[in-house]
């Protein structure tokens, strides 16, 4: 019926702070989406299995030290070395849904002062996501749920800033839910956003490249 030849999965990303539940909410969100039949895939950045992706899991384990700059570059890389593949599943049908993309990369590096407009420049040509969910919550309500790890960016005060960087980035096409609900209740206006722009991409939205 409405299979155009221009039908494709949809690129869904989902951002917030750390201890937001987006990984909860992405797994959740996968196996829902496949329930109803879609061909889909949960992603996530950094992608740690690349060789970019061991240099930059071993900068955030504190292992190495680089340059703010420098590893900025390398997360922008290990996007841009996914590209294609990211092209050719949307194109063939697949979903994605992708746990951190290039808004954590601005937020996290401009968290440090580097320059935004700098920050935004290397992602320019990448996929631009169809749909971003932001999980909004505090960074105090963040770190009282525990569970921050030992990696370099788990700390109240820098993710304080990075919250700031985030509200700059976003624009009125992000989806903001509150986090600090019951875990359904995230997960049900997860549901209901992802099944209009999964339809709009099945109905052939045509795919576009950041920036918007
Ligand atoms: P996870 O804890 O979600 O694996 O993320 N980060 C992430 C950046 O600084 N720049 C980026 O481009 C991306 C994708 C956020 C590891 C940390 O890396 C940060 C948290």
């Amino acid at each position: 019926n409405n299979l155009s030849s221009d039908s494709r999965g949809a690129l869904i990303v989902l951002e917030g702070l750390d201890r937001c539940g987006k990984t909860t909410q992405s797994s959740r969100l996968l196996s829902y989406l496949e329930e109803l039949g879609h061909t889909v895939e949960s992603w996530r950045f950094p992608d740690r299995t690349t060789n970019v992706g061991q240099m930059i899991s071993s900068y955030l384990a504190n292992k190495s030290h680089l340059d703010d700059h420098t590893i900025h570059l390398l997360f922008s890389a290990n996007r841009w070395e996914k590209r294609s593949l990211m092209e050719s599943k949307l194109k063939s049908g697949t979903t994605l849904i992708i746990d951190r993309y290039s808004y954590s990369g601005v937020a996290f590096s401009s968290a440090k002062g580097l320059n935004m407009e700098w920050c935004k420049a290397p992602e320019i040509g990448l996929l631009a996501p169809d749909l971003v969910l932001y999980l909004d919550i505090s960074p105090e309500n963040a770190a009282e749920r525990g569970g921050y790890g030992e990696e370099r960016y788990e700390k109240l005060e820098f993710q304080k800033k990075v919250a700031q960087s985030y509200k700059t980035l976003r624009d009125a096409s992000w989806k903001i839910i509150d986090a600090t609900l019951p875990i359904e209740d995230v997960e049900k206006q997860v549901r209901e956003t992802v099944l209009n722009c999964v339809e709009a991409c099945v109905k052939g939205k045509p795919l576009s490249e950041l920036w918007l």
